[in-house]
């Protein structure tokens, strides 16, 4: 007969181990607290630190819990009712139903329009999300939509629109908040935007949608943001334009749209992601009837620095449950925190994340300046060319941190009722949507081909390495050099033809974002408020440029990339 173990007592070779924990997730978290030290002057820091405290205590706590007693939890699409009706109403997960409200309460998305810190609010902001989402199971994704298109109308000018969704946008109450769809990829696919097949028909004065939206990620929401066609308008992303609409009338009824299926996805399972149908959809233009992809840019640049926070935010969870278990789990004689190989691997992700962390910051500082028109020309240059770095180093950086952990564990991060598998399924969605890895490298080199000035890159390497600590000398100088490399390449690589640039691209885009987390490691390790942070920070330097930073050195591939690509 089989022997049932009890707990505690050993047959043998026992299988029993202790679960990591999480404690306060912002007192246990000294990189988050130390670059909020360094940025933010001591009355804004001060202000903050109760919501923190709060937070960090749920995230860590009883949300954290939530997350793993409904880790089975799903959406659900009902279709019809009883009585025969098509209704298509999406049921959402008691973990989501409470994320909306403790986003809506703690401003996830207003803090960044009430703008109370100036051009520091989306600092205060994206440290509140950064906090909370790790155990919200992707309910960011609905948020950063929302702030998208509250961004977007908001540079519109549309004063109708913004007068009727911004409000709602930004809403504390969650009652009254609402959410946005940003409804972009269709059947032909949804990198290239511009084929996209929807077709909007003026009928007695008012515009109506019709078409297939193929990912609409989160489609409960109450609004969407999309792209159409306008009758008569030629091919290619300026014939498209930008739309508005609301997804029921005022009774309640759809707006001319069916949920066909929701999708089985690797991951993001709580996130209602759905195939619509668009038949009649009433829908009002937003900017006028062309150039709707530019236009929905500014949406873009909100979701991809989400995308960015969103990475490291799951990064350092990761690392947090791997520290935590390895104080707890004894192998070979002592808990795996001893054992130096297990440690020296701890020490590379966690450089790694420093790294990251810092990056998507520095992109949300930009962000802030621009959006209380603070920015200067250095900072608008770098604006423009942080997102799409930001967004593909750090996508990048957390499935590979992520995995990583998992590893930690051992089996145990292979199995579900562990909770460990499902941030491995989440991270790796990251480099997917808003842009693959690929379609933003080639974003960074639309900037380039379009003129663009990366110029201010190489000043602000200067300026982060500037006055570092000899014992950074190496890794400040290998960040400059990198940098200044692979602003010469490019130059040489446009030179050869586009097909040039264009292969080399990826190389291209994750030197300058390695050369700039390295950068912005030391310009911490130097102007970190505690002497523990700078060593920290500097610890983190010299180990983030043992792992490779210029990609570029050996970027003229093409003859072999043709032989092994086929
Ligand atoms: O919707 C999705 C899921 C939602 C979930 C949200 C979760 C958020 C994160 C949560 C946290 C965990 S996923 C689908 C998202 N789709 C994309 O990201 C599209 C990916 N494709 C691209 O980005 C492509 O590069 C396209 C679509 C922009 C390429 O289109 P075109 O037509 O070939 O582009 P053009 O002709 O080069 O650009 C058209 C205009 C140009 O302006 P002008 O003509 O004045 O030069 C460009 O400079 O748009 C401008 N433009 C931009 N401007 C294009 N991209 C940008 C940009 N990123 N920033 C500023």
């Amino acid at each position: 007969m089989a022997r049932t173990p009890r707990r505690g007592v050993s047959l043998g070779m026992p299988f029993y181990q202790t679960p990591p924990e999480l404690g306060n997730q912002y007192e246990a978290d000294p990189v988050l607290r130390a670059y909020l030290d360094a940025a933010l002057p001591p009355d804004v820091r001060k202000d903050l630190e109760p919501e923190m405290l709060e937070l960090g205590a749920l995230a860590g706590g009883p949300l954290y819990r939530m997350q793993l007693e409904g880790r089975n939890d799903e959406p659900k699409l009902v279709q019809w009712d009883a009585w025969g009706h098509r209704v298509d109403r999406i049921e959402l997960t008691p973990l989501w139903a409470r994320a909306a409200e403790i986003a809506a309460r703690h401003g996830f998305v207003a803090k960044a329009y009430e703008r109370k810190q100036g051009a520091l609010s989306r600092i205060a902001q994206f440290a509140l999300v950064y906090l909370t989402e790790p155990s919200l199971c992707v309910y960011s994704c609905p948020l950063a939509m929302t702030d998208g298109a509250a961004r977007t109308l908001e540079s519109s000018r549309n004063a109708a629109l913004v007068d009727r969704a911004l409000p709602r946008l930004t809403s504390r109450d969650p009652a009254t908040a609402w959410t946005s769809g940003q409804w972009m990829t269709e059947r032909t696919g949804g990198s290239d935007v511009a084929v996209c097949e929807s077709v909007a028909r003026q009928v007695d004065g008012a515009w109506r949608l019709s078409g297939t939206k193929w990912f609409s990620s989160a489609t409960t929401s109450q609004m969407a943001l999309t792209l159409a066609r306008p009758e008569g308008n030629p091919p290619g992303g300026s014939g498209l334009a930008l739309f508005y609409l609301e997804v029921r009338d005022a009774e309640g009824a759809p707006n001319g749209i069916r949920v066909n299926r929701l999708k089985e996805k690797l991951g993001t399972r709580m996130v209602p992601t759905a195939e619509l149908t668009l038949d009649g959809t009433l829908a009002t233009p937003v900017y006028g009837l062309t150039d709707g992809i530019k236009n929905i840019s500014p949406m873009l640049t909100v979701t991809r620095t989400w995308n960015s926070v969103c990475a490291v935010a799951g990064m350092r969870r990761a690392i947090a449950l791997a520290r935590d278990y390895a104080q707890r789990r004894v192998a070979f004689g002592a808990p795996l925190a001893q054992k130096p190989l297990h440690a020296d691997t701890l020490a590379g992700m966690e450089a790694e994340y420093e790294g990251a962390f810092l990056l998507a910051f520095r992109t949300v500082e930009l962000l802030g300046k621009d959006d209380v028109g603070e920015a200067s020309d250095d900072d608008k240059q770098l604006a423009r060319i942080a997102t799409p770095i930001a967004k593909l180093m750090t996508a990048k950086q957390a499935v590979a941190v992520v995995s990583e952990a998992l590893e930690a564990f051992g089996g145990a991060g292979y199995v579900e009722d562990t909770g460990l598998p499902r941030m491995l399924r989440d991270a790796q969605v990251l480099p997917i949507w808003e842009g693959t890895t690929n379609v933003l490298s080639l974003d960074l080199l639309r900037v380039v081909s379009r003129g663009g000035d990366l110029s201010a890159l190489a000043r602000e390497v200067e300026s982060c390495i500037k006055g570092a600590d000899p014992s950074l000398k190496e890794p400040a100088e290998l960040a400059r050099g990198a940098c200044l490399r692979a602003l010469e390449w490019i130059v040489a690589a446009k030179d050869n033809g586009p097909a040039s640039a264009e292969a080399g691209a990826r190389r291209f885009a994750l030197t300058l974002g390695r050369a700039w987390e390295l950068a912005l490691l030391v310009r911490e390790a130097t102007r970190a408020k505690r002497p523990e942070d700078r060593a920290r920070f500097g610890a983190a330097a010299r180990r983030f440029a043992r792992h490779g930073v210029d990609q570029v050195a050996d970027a003229d591939l093409a003859a072999d990339a043709q032989l092994l690509a086929g």
